[in-house]
């Protein structure tokens, strides 16, 4: 299959994020992409090829225009109030009762972000932009004949939602391919076709996915389905567990396999074929992959126990469902392991 990615991740390079009371050096670092592209080129997967440029339009079709300019506008706003870190961090989170539009940037960053994990430099917009554009072209290869596309995209997106960032994410890079798929009736193929059907997306990364699920939430023509770390235990704590169904609309497309700390190899490609077997029966014409391979025994942030022989048969299990499949790059952080491990997953859906 091909990859698609852009040095353009370079430009996101925050030095700290706040973890369990401590400021530390990121975990989200430019060097994860780099190792993931190596590992791809040494098992010659396949062409690797830089993204096209779709603007801005599939992206507002997921994020508000006011976040979007959030976004583009953080940095100078934080330098223009006289801060000196790289990046932008919220001063306090907003909250429901409050009644006061804040115009300072550290209390609209509280607006606009989550927690201390998304932290906002001068190049953070310029690399969520193309990560987005990376999801984007591999999306268009699918729907326009490709069996599979890998989207080498950095920084991740799972955990953004439509005006929300956190969690190291930005642009939700899956939820915009698959509304792109959604809305974009393939030009080479028509009628029950591969763009504009139905759309299933599975999460497997450690994390749940909470603005994917949110961003889909009350819509039945996108099937959300995630494995994860129970809330109890793994961030983002406030959403993930097995009794969010989906609402009007979408109630039955929200899928949660809440998993515990621990999680074995058997544990996980069990809850993969129930999975897998969910996405099945909603028969869409396309699925999508939020690829995290933070589910690693030796993960620094992850809690379960996935031996690197697991990830080919993830990989293989995905293939048995015999779906054009975008694979987009979530998290992992084990860095001696991660190209060959994510490598794996692709490989072991190719054979
Ligand atoms: N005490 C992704 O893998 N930090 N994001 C958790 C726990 C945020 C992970 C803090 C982890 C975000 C894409
Ligand atoms: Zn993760």
């Amino acid at each position: 299959m091909k990859t698609i990615y852009t040095a353009a991740h370079l430009a996101h390079a925050p030095a700290k994020e706040f973890l369990d009371g401590e400021l530390v050096d990121v975990f989200e670092k430019p060097t994860r992409a780099e190792l993931i592209l190596s590992a791809v080129r040494r098992t010659n997967l396949g062409e690797i090829l830089p993204p096209k440029d779709f603007g801005l339009e599939p992206i507002r079709a997921i994020h508000t225009d006011d976040y979007l300019d959030f976004l583009q506008n953080a940095y100078a706003l934080w330098l223009a109030d006289d801060r000196s870190t790289n990046a932008v961090y919220p001063d306090t989170f907003w909250k429901p009762q409050f009644l006061h539009r804040p115009t300072k940037i550290g209390a609209l960053a509280g607006i606009y972000t989550m927690d201390l994990s998304a932290p906002i430099t001068d190049g953070t917009w310029h690399a969520a932009y193309h990560s987005a554009q990376v999801a984007l072209t591999a999306a268009e290869l699918v729907r326009d004949g490709e069996q599979a596309a890998f989207a080498l995209c950095r920084p991740p997106g799972h955990h953004a939602d439509v005006s929300l960032a956190g969690g190291y994410c930005y642009l939700n890079n899956a939820a915009i391919a698959a509304q792109f798929l959604r809305s974009s009736p393939s030009p080479v193929r028509t009628g029950a076709g591969r763009g504009g059907g139905r759309v299933a997306i599975l999460d497997i990364d450690i994390h749940h996915g909470n603005g994917t699920q949110h961003i889909f939430y009350a819509r039945s023509d996108v099937l959300f389905v995630s494995l994860h770390g129970d809330p109890d235990w793994q961030y983002p704590y406030f959403l993930g567990g097995k009794d969010e169904v989906g609402e009007s609309e979408g109630a039955g497309y929200n899928v949660n396999y809440p998993l515990p700390k621990g999680t074995t190899d058997e544990m996980f490609l069990n809850a993969l074929d129930d999975a897998c077997n969910q996405i099945a029966s909603y028969k869409p014409a396309n699925l999508i992959i939020s690829l995290g391979a933070d589910t690693f025994e030796a993960d620094p942030i992850g809690g379960f126990a996935l031996t690197a022989a697991a990830y080919a048969k993830i990989g293989a299990r995905i293939a048995q469902l015999n779906l054009p499949t975008v694979f987009i790059m979530e998290g992992g952080y084990a860095i001696a392991q991660l190209g060959e491990n994510v490598a794996n997953v692709l490989k072991g859906f190719e054979r």
